[in-house]
């Protein structure tokens, strides 16, 4: 179902108890009804996370604003959704901070492979004053980031050999968010990246159109991609946050109170995205091992590392405002 992006459908309900009972002495309370899009099944952790930021955000305005959350990208594809948050046609949603490059710039750092030594480094960057620049660079984009959710690793996975070296993966073609950096990425690694909406790669998979993707233990799982590539490798190396974004205009038509109201709640969500998520690799690993995938440990992944090089030296060129924001990123981790 994809619903109209560009009429937005705001409606105001009136709350027919409380007109009821005080319609003589003022005019009805109205709340907003807020839709919010979700990449993934309720179940996942990200799912979770924002059914309870919708309920806390309903009780702490005392069902002023009233979220509800779409999931399964039933409203459209991420980079879709992210054009429907930027123009206020949705009024928020959880992004990946891959797909966000080729509109806000100053994400594409995030999106530098192996920029995070761990999801823990990722985490304290992104709740830090490096954290707030990012939320600036999307607020000029019309995106209100409220708080960061995680994402794990990212690792290859492929139909039939592990990926050991950079080498294994000469010759495949790997499926890519919507993002040019991606495509460097593996074409540096000597493969063919096919940029592609992550709702068609279970199929494409099958029919062979592509040979592998990436992705972190849960979305591997939780979209069937491991029932068709069995070699898991784990090459880690994208750690992307994502963010509980809500649309600038839905958030200048908050009052200060409701604003602070909707901010706690999302970064409660944040807190126990985080949580769940831990939770979620390891159940969606044993899964998948039940499942005869083959987990390959990456031992040595400087040669994976060293591949990207050429991949910072471009990007620097290319925007030398943004060079502070990686040496910065870099200077948080030694
Ligand atoms: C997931 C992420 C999604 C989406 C997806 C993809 O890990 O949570 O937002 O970006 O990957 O590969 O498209």
């Amino acid at each position: 179902m994809q619903l109209n992006n560009n009429l937005k459908l705001k409606n105001c309900l009136s709350v027919a108890a409380v007109a009821s009972t005080v319609a003589l002495m003022s005019s009805p309370v109205q709340a907003e009804q807020w839709r919010g899009w979700n990449i993934h099944p309720p179940s996942y952790p990200n799912g979770q996370a924002l059914e309870s930021f919708a309920k806390e955000v309903a009780d702490k305005t005392d069902g002023r604003v009233e979220p509800k959350v779409y999931h399964n990208a039933v409203l459209g594809d991420q980079p879709d959704a992210i054009e429907q948050v930027r123009s206020g046609a949705l009024d928020f949603a959880n992004f990946n901070m891959g797909p966000m490059g080729p509109i806000v710039p100053a994400t594409n750092v995030l999106s530098l492979p192996f920029i995070f030594k761990s999801p823990e480094d990722m985490y304290r960057i992104m709740d830090g004053e490096i954290g707030d620049r990012f939320a600036d660079a999307l607020a000029e984009k019309n995106l209100i980031a409220l708080s960061w959710f995680g994402s794990g690793a990212r690792s290859l996975y492929n139909t039939d050999h592990p990926v050991k070296t950079p080498d294994d993966v000469e010759g495949l073609k790997v499926r890519v968010m919507n993002n040019d950096l991606y495509v460097q990425m593996i074409d540096e690694m000597g493969g063919n990246a096919t940029p592609m909406a992550y709702s068609e790669v279970y199929q494409s998979l099958k029919t062979g159109v592509i040979d592998g993707a990436e992705n972190n233990y849960p979305s591997y799982e939780s979209s069937g991609h491991y029932e068709v590539a069995k070699y898991y490798s784990l090459t880690e190396h994208l750690i992307l946050p994502e963010c509980l974004c809500v649309a600038k205009a839905s958030w200048e038509e908050l009052n200060d109170e409701n604003q602070k109201a909707v901010r706690e709640a999302a970064e409660d969500a944040a807190k126990q995205q985080r949580q769940l998520w831990e939770e979620s690799v390891q159940e969606s690993r044993q899964k998948v091992l039940d499942a005869s995938v083959k987990i390959n440990e990456v031992d040595d992944k400087s040669a994976f590392q060293a591949k990207m090089q050429p991949i910072y030296d471009a990007f620097i060129q290319e925007h030398p405002d943004l060079e502070s924001l990686v040496t910065d990123i870099q200077a948080a981790q030694q």
